[in-house]
């Protein structure tokens, strides 16, 4: 994409927050905002339309395009320029702060002359916040949590992002004459939420051909250094991306030490260290002799250091070489295990495509069964009532079977589901008799993140106990730099999912990834059984799948732990709840 496009997207972008922030009309912004939008995402390049050309684009009417001419023509825009003099600029890092919006930041800085993150959380610990009108103890709360989100998410970019751009470089570079091998490693490898840069590795005898044609990739719009054994650029995604071209013979061990982590690579080269050896990105080597031992499979190396080959996603020295030593490494539930998916949503509610096209799509995915589960009537933006999901429940009925999946015998067998909105007591949609009826239910919060943590921790108790409720959809309702998980008492959750029989979602959203993989890792330890769900609202949606498995890896399950890699008849018991036993002990 056009560079300039993003200049522009940015400028108008900034243009509407300065508008938020000085207190204007809110309609007004909101135009702006749509037209940033629609600017980055156009397919021509903006700098090379006129005013005419650029009032095509939706969104952009006669005083956009006027304000984008200038733009190129001048270098600035004036009505920008005096949004930008009336504010410092530390009012808008403000407005980054998840949580924290235009109106509350313009209040901090005309009533405190807060222009900083820093100068915020000063003002916080003093106390100052809290005579402002329509601030609070819990508003000061949510500012420290939204902080702290911000600076852990940092510039890191997002799963999906990372590996659609690494598996294109990968792919490109594969093609360039005398590579040997290129994969991705680093963080992307272990399948981290997020990615800081991209790490590529290949091997060849010459490293030039492939860093030239790696600098010449189109999206790469900055070359940050340049040499023979690694070069770093600049995306137009804002994402970095490191190459390192090594000998054939060494790859195994470069692979090893550029997939990481760092802690896990610290215990690693201890290891070597102790048997006299020494680990590098060239090999383990005799110390003595300085003769090179192993070097060209990532096998040969752990073998050496008295190790199986660890899977990248549980490299992170949370025991994987104590459980490998012992020889006790869990094996891990892969993406070929899934046997289908249990949360999706058609256009019904607020999917995009029709149930048709979703479950052709799943079919094609091999799975032997799937589940449909629109939300609820309580979530009322969404519509639905008693005859549109029962309407639908016959539309299911008829299709259930009738899609057949290559690699398995018989059609695909479609579940009719629902996920239900745990409202802020812990109640869901319907009454039990109508519940009984859906194959299954997945039931989250969607609304009053806030209750505190003993209230939230309640509800989410609370639905699990509900007979009828069989996952806990995106547990901790977290969306990756922009909202922070709910302040819940997790291990009450896990030990109320273990000892009712509810799952755990690991939602495989690329924004969500939740549960994420430390909290999986003590869920786990509880006894809960999981569901790897895509939550598909599309049918592109569905391929998020490698994620959750991705993030269930790195938590450390194996297929037993996960329902949806269960054959339909140990499921369907799974989703059964042990109902009878407990009405008949009622
Ligand atoms: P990221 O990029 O923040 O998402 O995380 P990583 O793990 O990809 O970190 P990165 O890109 O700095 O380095 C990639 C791998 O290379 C890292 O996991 C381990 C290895 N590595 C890089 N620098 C060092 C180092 O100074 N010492 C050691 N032991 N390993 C390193
Ligand atoms: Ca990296
Ligand atoms: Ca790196
Ligand atoms: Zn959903």
């Amino acid at each position: 994409m056009a560079r300039s496009n993003d200049e522009v997207a940015a400028l108008l972008h900034e243009y509407a927050d300065l508008i938020s922030i000085t207190g204007g009309d809110a309609f007004k912004a909101r135009v702006y905002e749509k037209a940033a939008r629609a600017v980055g995402g156009h397919h021509a390049d903006v700098s090379t339309l006129d005013a005419k050309g650029l009032q095509q684009i939706p969104g952009v009417g006669k005083s956009i395009a006027e304000k984008v001419v200038e733009y190129f023509r001048s270098g600035s825009v004036a009505a920008v320029e005096e949004l930008r003099a009336k504010i410092p600029s530390g009012v808008r890092r403000l407005t980054a702060i998840p949580t924290l919006g235009p109106k509350k930041a313009l209040t901090l800085y005309e009533e405190l002359g807060i222009s900083s993150i820093d100068e915020l959380v000063v003002a916080i610990h003093e106390e100052k916040l809290r005579d402002l009108k329509g601030f609070g103890p819990r508003t000061e709360e949510n500012i420290l949590h939204g902080i702290a989100l911000l600076k852990s998410s940092g510039d890191r970019a997002l799963l999906d992002v990372a590996m659609d751009l690494a598996e294109d470089i990968v792919s490109e570079l594969s093609r360039v004459t005398g590579c040997r091998r290129c994969t991705y490693a680093g963080s992307l490898r272990r399948v981290r939420e997020t990615i800081g840069d991209i790490d590529v590795l290949a091997a060849a005898n010459e490293s030039a051909p492939i860093m030239r044609a790696f600098t010449e990739l189109p999206y790469v719009t900055e070359v940050i250094a340049r040499g023979g054994t690694k070069t770093s650029v600049r995306t137009t995604k804002g994402l970095a991306v490191d190459l390192r071209v090594v000998p054939p013979d060494s790859w195994g061990a470069a692979l090893q030490y550029f997939t990481g982590s760092k802690a896990h690579n610290i215990r690693t080269r201890e290891l070597a260290v102790h048997q006299g050896l020494k680990l590098s990105e060239y090999g383990l080597f005799d110390v003595e002799s300085g003769e090179r031992i192993v070097s060209e499979t990532e096998e040969a190396v752990y073998a050496r250091l008295g190790l199986p080959w660890i899977p990248p996603p549980l490299r992170e020295d949370r025991g994987e070489i104590e459980a490998g030593l012992r020889g006790e490494l869990p094996d891990l539930v892969t993406e070929a295990d899934l046997r289908g998916d249990l949360h999706t949503h058609t256009n019904l509610t607020d999917g995009l495509a029709p149930l048709e096209e979703m479950i052709s799509t799943a079919a094609e995915r091999g799975y032997a069964y799937y589940a449909i589960t629109d939300h609820g009537p309580n979530l009322s933006m969404q519509r639905m009532t008693d005859e549109r999901m029962l309407a639908q429940r016959e539309r299911v009925q008829e299709l259930d079977g009738t899609y057949g999946t290559h690699g398995r015998r018989g059609g695909m067998r479609l579940l009719h589901g629902v996920e239900l909105n745990i409202d802020p007591d812990g109640q869901v949609d319907w009454p039990e008799e109508f519940l009984a009826c859906f194959d299954l239910c997945v039931a989250s919060v969607h609304s009053h993140f806030n209750q505190g943590r003993a209230a939230l921790t309640r509800r989410i108790v609370r639905a699990c106990e509900n007979p009828y409720v069989n996952i806990i959809g995106h547990p901790t309702t977290r969306i990756l730099g922009k909202r922070p998980a709910i302040d819940v008492d997790l291990d009450a959750v896990f030990a109320a999912c273990a000892r009712t029989g509810t799952a755990l979602e690991i939602n495989a959203h690329p924004e969500r990834l939740d549960l994420r993989d430390e909290d999986i890792l003590r869920a786990r330890r509880h006894g809960v059984k999981f569901a790897i769900d895509s939550d598909a609202h599309s049918v592109l949606d569905l391929a998020a799948m490698r994620y959750g498995v991705g993030t269930a890896q790195r938590g450390w399950l194996t297929k037993d732990d996960v329902i949806n890699t269960w054959p339909q008849t140990r499921l369907s018991r799974f989703l059964h709840k042990g109902r009878e036993k407990r009405r008949a002990a009622a």
